[in-house]
C-alpha cells in the first residue's frame, strides 16, 4: 500500500469544502465575474497530513518579493486565471495547495494547478497581508479579494478619505460599527498584481481588516472563513444601502454619533479615532 492510499480523500477536507463553498458564494453574489478575485487560506500541517504527502512536490514557482517570513508555510489558494464559477466542479484545475520555501522566494505546489495553473496573479498582495496580520493578530489566517458591486461603485461617487468612507458604511447598518469598528482602510489606485499595490494594501492591514482598492474591489482578513466573507459581506451590504438611500433621494434621518458611541458602547468596541463627532459633519 502507498502512503497516499492512507489519507483520507482530499475533497471531504473541511478547508476544502470551505473554499470551494465561499468561491460559489463570492460568484453567486456577482462578486467575481470572469477570473476576478482571489482567496488564500492559511493551513497548518497537521491539517493537510491527514489529506495529502507533503514530501510529494508536484512544481515550483517564483515569488517576486521576500516570502522569507512565510518560509514552510502551506496555504491553499485560488489560481491564476481562473473563474469562481468554475472551482465547484474542478477544484483540482482551480485551487492548488502550496507551500512557501524556506528561502521565500519561491513556492511549491503539493496538490491541484493541474494543466500547468499557479497561483492568483495578486499573491504578492496576499502573502505580504497574511505577513502583516500574523503580527497582529496570531489567529488569523484568510485573505480574500473579490469586486463588490456597490463597494466599487462608491469609490467613484464617495469620498475617498478613509473617516468619510468609514462614517458613512457605519451610518448605513447598525450592526456595521460592531464588525468593523477600526473601519475600513482605502488606498490609492495602483495596478494590480504589482509588489506595490501589496505593500500599500498590507500598510493598511496593520490597523484595519478591509482595504478598498478603488475602481477595483476589497481585500478582507481574518480568522476564519466565514468571519471574513461576513466581514466583506456586511460592508458591501452598507454599500448597497448607500446605493439604494441615494437612490431614493437622500438621507431625510439617519444613525447620529450619539447613537453609534451608544453602539460601541453597548457591543464593547472601540471605534476607530476621527470618525465621529467630526467638524463639519
Ligand atoms: O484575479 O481580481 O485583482 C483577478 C483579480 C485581480
Ligand atoms: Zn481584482
Amino acid at each position: 500500500m502507498s502512503k497516499i492510499m492512507n489519507k483520507k480523500f482530499i475533497y471531504t477536507a473541511p478547508f476544502m469544502e470551505e473554499m470551494i463553498d465561499t468561491a460559489t458564494n463570492l460568484y453567486r453574489l456577482g462578486w467575481d465575474e470572469r477570473n476576478g478575485g482571489n482567496i488564500s487560506y492559511l493551513l497548518q500541517e497537521d491539517e493537510i497530513k491527514a489529506y495529502l504527502d507533503i514530501t510529494n512536490m508536484k512544481r515550483v514557482v517564483e515569488v517576486n518579493f521576500d516570502a522569507s517570513e512565510l518560509a514552510g508555510r502551506y496555504f491553499i489558494v485560488t489560481g491564476s486565471g481562473k473563474y469562481f464559477k468554475n472551482i465547484k466542479e474542478h477544484p483540482e484545475i482551480n485551487l492548488g495547495i502550496i507551500r512557501i520555501t524556506e528561502e521565500g522566494n519561491q513556492y511549491e505546489i503539493l496538490w491541484g494547478f493541474e494543466n500547468g495553473g499557479v497561483a492568483t496573479s495578486e499573491l504578492p498582495t496576499h502573502l505580504m497581508n497574511h505577513i502583516q496580520r500574523l503580527k497582529v493578530d496570531q489567529n488569523h489566517r484568510v485573505i480574500m479579494h473579490c469586486h463588490a458591486t456597490n463597494l466599487i461603485a462608491m469609490t467613484f461617487t464617495h469620498s475617498l478619505i478613509e473617516e468619510d468612507m468609514t462614517k458613512t458604511l457605519w451610518e448605513m447598518c447598525t450592526e456595521c460599527i460592531v464588525v468593523f469598528p477600526e473601519g475600513i482602510g482605502v488606498i490609492p489606485w495602483i495596478v494590480p498584481g504589482t509588489t506595490e499595490i501589496g505593500e500599500a494594501t498590507a500598510d493598511k492591514m496593520k490597523d484595519v481588516r478591509l482595504v478598498l482598492w478603488p475602481h477595483h474591489g476589497i481585500f478582507g482578513a481574518g480568522t476564519t472563513m466565514d468571519e471574513t466573507f461576513g466581514l466583506i459581506e456586511t460592508a458591501e451590504k452598507a454599500a448597497q444601502v448607500y446605493t439604494t438611500v441615494c437612490a431614493q433621494g437622500g438621507k431625510k434621518q439617519t444613525i447620529t454619533d450619539h447613537q453609534l458611541m451608544e453602539l460601541a458602547t453597548a457591543f464593547q468596541v472601540v471605534p476607530r479615532e476621527g470618525v465621529l463627532f467630526r467638524k463639519g459633519n
